[in-house]
């Protein structure tokens, strides 16, 4: 029985108001009458924490007392996105919240724009945490989310003359409410150093961690709470900062300057968010924040979490490390190193616990977005668990010359170490061996990934694949995002569709309602106008809400191909300009994008530049009748995601077949009423095989086909030579059209294009324009483009990360919902 007396909120409007003016006075020492926008966002923020406070409390109190199997999703990336909307949802405030702060003459919407998003992750992976810990929460499973509270999130992207300037992501500087310190509750984390071996009490010769240096991994405590279920989980982020007995230790030697930069040295390891999404530079820094932040947390879960007196041979009943990426795979060699070194198990043992505790999830198909960290690297920062590693390993490739007695070559394939360029442990491989799962993120996906890039693991243990699409949290992404909408379905099928988003099938029949139909299509224009008059406020910019809205919003990158987008609509213009193409034939489109390029990855940059400089040129030019335009709002991210998407007619999902893994956005788009247009390719696969191929606009190579062509040997420039469209719009790109005459500036892309053209641009050119002529056509008939938007949103449901989460629990996790009490 609860006998800790636990303060409760009265939810009513004055009750609210009495609590918001309590912390605006006393949280923030302001009276109303000068409390600046960011005071009155400050106390807002806390006042509604308050009222989740009763919740999270019960929570935690409850999972003390229950010791229910739960998750830990260890993700070295969250990208929540602003939270005081969802807390206001996810409580059930919104209507009283409202209502207290108009008495107070405040309007919400400036308070919500007041909040900075913590960009704590660089784009699909992270995202996918965010919606994932969302979902538990709102399913009743219990669950932790383990991550970095970077100091500096993703970077603030600029344009200067139309090029991509990172300007730091000051997140913090502001206030950050959300979060509750614990500074008490600080954790060391070790790092250097050297293995000794000594003689342990019970005599037998042990070997053990010597290590170099230390730093305090400090908890962050973020409340998760669940849609109006009462449920509030943890998210607990980790902030690096000096131990104090180092610092005192160099204190007393008198050296003031060395001691302040000690410091620096320690909190300098979750300073910033490494901004490469998909090619991960071998940086020891990026090591350091791995391991500091699994340490901390398995340290956290084993010695806070578990209750006292806990035999952690029955860990795998009680817990499952979800491994997002690779990142936090050297979990797996620090679990077995505190149990062998820490508790003086024998291997075996620490092994057979160990081998029951993680499960992998792979994100990727590029082999450079593989995790491999060079032995001498990992030796010097860990030396302790590179022998684990080692061992590991070295018992992985007995079993395997067992089963492939005479099969060296492939031993030494599937090895965790690899012997070239320089030696180095395979994360993923070492993931797939310890792992319970190894899962894919859209089917095709993880077909992929059994039948190529881990085809010896998959064949070797059959049963440790399988594949959980991804999804997306349909609080955050339809009913915050796109109110309207969903003030439209929920009049037409009651509210259930929140948490049971298959109940969207219940709009079928409407689709062939015309009056359903119209105000489909004018909450459509109405997104369209709330994103205008963002960008017009944001950027100065104007677009025309009656416009197609052809949408192209994620992370730049070549096999994204953001390139064949501008290929498209350079092709376009150069048509009309030479006259080729009458521009009152031209369907009215707005071309947006969206998306930072990794700050080192000068070819994705320069298509930024590109990008940019093609719409300056379309914006400006009087033949095109202000029909055509491109916009390009600097800074994509989760809050411009939230106006931007539910405004799209057009989903723009073009990556070369089998580059993708899955993409989310496609699904955003879905959701909120675009058509795709898209190659087969991640879950575009499933997104057109639910929606059926009349609503959706399928183009390009399939996989295999990239493959015969690819070993064929592919020659982008025979395309140019062959498509006198093709020419033209690459050859204008390199006469300096955009660039003022000046040749030399896109001469890198049009060169890598005609030359290289790693991701089959070129090969899938005059497909995309066959299918953007369908577009046009379908586009030009309202009805029938409605009813298919409609059918997109009705035929969703599957799209909905609660639906992610019951296939990770059956098919991983087996961790069943803790109703409330
Ligand atoms: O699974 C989330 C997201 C997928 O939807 C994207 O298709 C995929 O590109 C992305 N992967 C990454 C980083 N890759 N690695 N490693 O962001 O994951």
């Amino acid at each position: 029985e609860n006998s800790t007396p636990i303060a409760t909120r009265e939810r009513t409007v004055d009750g609210f108001v009495r609590e918001f003016l309590r912390e605006l006075n006393f949280g923030q020492g302001v009276d109303l009458s000068r409390a600046s926008v960011n005071d009155q966002y400050l106390a807002m923020a806390r006042t509604v924490r308050h009222y989740l406070m009763v919740r999270w409390l019960e929570t935690l109190r409850r999972q003390g007392e229950l010791q229910a199997k739960s998750v830990a999703y260890l993700s070295a990336e969250f990208l929540l996105g602003r939270q005081l909307d969802n807390a206001l949802l996810a409580s059930g405030l919104e209507d009283i919240v409202e209502e207290g702060l108009s008495s107070l003459g405040i309007d919400l919407a400036t308070l919500r724009d007041a909040e900075v998003e913590p960009g704590l992750g660089n784009g699909g992976l992270g995202r996918l945490a965010a919606c994932f810990i969302d979902s538990l929460a709102t399913m009743n499973v219990p669950c932790i989310g383990y991550g970095i509270r970077y100091e500096y999130g993703i970077f603030q992207q600029t344009f200067v003359d139309g090029w991509q300037v990172e300007k730091p992501d000051d997140w913090l500087a502001l206030g950050s409410p959300w979060e509750f310190p614990h500074p008490e509750a600080a954790v060391r984390v070790n790092f250097g150093g050297s293995v000794e071996q000594y003689q342990a009490d019970d005599g037998v010769v042990r070997r053990r961690w010597v290590p170099g240096w230390s730093v305090l991994a400090v908890p962050y405590n973020y409340m998760v709470p669940g849609f109006e279920n009462g449920r509030v989980n943890t998210l607990r982020l980790w902030s690096a900062q000096a131990t104090h007995a180092f610092d005192l230790a160099i204190f007393n030697s008198g050296d003031y300057a060395e001691a302040v930069r000690a410091q620096t040295f320690a909190e300098n390891i979750t300073k910033v968010l490494y901004p490469e999404d998909s090619t991960p530079q071998g940086k020891e820094l990026r090591l350091q924040q791995q391991y500091f932040f699994v340490a901390a947390s398995l340290k956290n879960f084993i010695d806070e979490v578990l209750p006292e007196g806990f035999d952690l041979h029955n860990l795998p009943d009680r817990i499952n490390f979800q491994l997002n990426d690779t990142h936090p795979v050297i979990a797996i060699p620090e679990l077995m190193r505190i149990l062998v070194d820490e508790k003086g198990w024998d291997w075996d043992d620490a092994w057979s616990v160990t081998s029951k505790c993680f499960a992998y999830t792979c994100h990727t198909l590029l082999p450079e977005a593989l995790e491999v960290w060079p032995v001498d690297l990992l030796g010097r920062l860990l030396p302790r668990h590179l022998e684990i590693i080692y061992r590991i390993n070295d018992a992985f490739l007995a079993e395997l010359r067992q089963e492939y007695p005479d099969d060296e070559l492939r031993v030494r394939r599937m090895s965790i170490i690899a012997e070239y360029p320089v030696r180095a442990v395979r994360m993923a491989y070492l993931a797939t061996v310890a792992g319970t799962k190894v899962n894919g993120v859209a089917e095709l996906h993880s077909q992929l990934l059994r039948d190529k890039v881990l085809n010896d693991f998959s064949e070797y243990y059959p049963d440790k694949f399988t594949n959980v699409t991804n999804g997306v949290t349909p609080r955050r992404f339809v009913r915050l995002a796109n109110p309207a909408l969903s003030g439209l379905i929920t009049e037409a099928i009651g509210d259930g569709w929140v948490t049971d988003l298959d109940k969207l099938s219940g709009l079928e029949p409407l689709a062939e309602d015309a009056e359903f139909r119209r105000r489909f299509r004018e909450i459509k224009l109405h997104n369209k106008h709330r994103i205008a008059d963002v960008l017009a406020t944001r950027d100065g910019t104007v677009v025309n809400p009656d416009t197609m809205f052809d949408v192209m919003v994620k992370r730049l990158h070549e096999y994204k191909r953001q390139t064949l987008k501008l290929l498209h609509i350079v092709s376009l213009y150069e048509q009309v300009t030479s006259g080729r193409l009458d521009i009152g034939s031209v369907t009215p489109r707005t071309f947006a994008f969206g998306a930072k390029a990794a700050p080192g990855y000068l070819l994705a940059k320069q298509i930024i530049g590109l990008i940019n400089a093609v719409g300056r040129t379309i914006n400006e030019d009087p033949a095109l009748e202000g029909r055509l335009s491109v916009v390009f709002p600097a800074n994509y991210n989760v809050t411009l995601a939230e106006t931007l998407i539910p405004a799209a007619d057009l989903s723009e999902q073009i990556s070369l077949a089998g580059k993708e893994a899955s993409g989310t956005g496609n699904m955003k788009f879905m959701l909120n009423g675009a058509l795709t247009i898209g190659t087969d390719d991640g879950a575009n696969v499933e997104i057109r095989r639910l929606v059926g191929d009349e609503h959706f606009f399928l183009f390009g190579l399939t996989e295999p086909e990239v493959e015969q062509l690819v070993d064929r040997g592919y020659h982008p420039s025979a395309y140019y030579e062959t498509n006198a469209s093709l020419r033209r719009a690459l050859d204008l790109i390199a006469s300096g059209a955009f660039s003022n005459g000046d040749r030399a500036v896109f001469e890198p892309i049009v060169s890598n294009l005609l030359h290289e053209d790693r991701f089959l641009a070129l090969a899938d050119f005059q497909a995309y324009i066959d299918a953007q002529a369908r577009v046009d056509a379908a586009y030009a008939d309202p009805e029938q483009w409605t009813r298919s938007a409609v059918l997109n949103v009705a035929r969703g449901g599957f799209f909905s990360s609660d639906r992610s989460m019951r296939d990770y629990i059956d098919r991983i996790w087996h961790t069943p919902p803790v109703p409330p009490a």
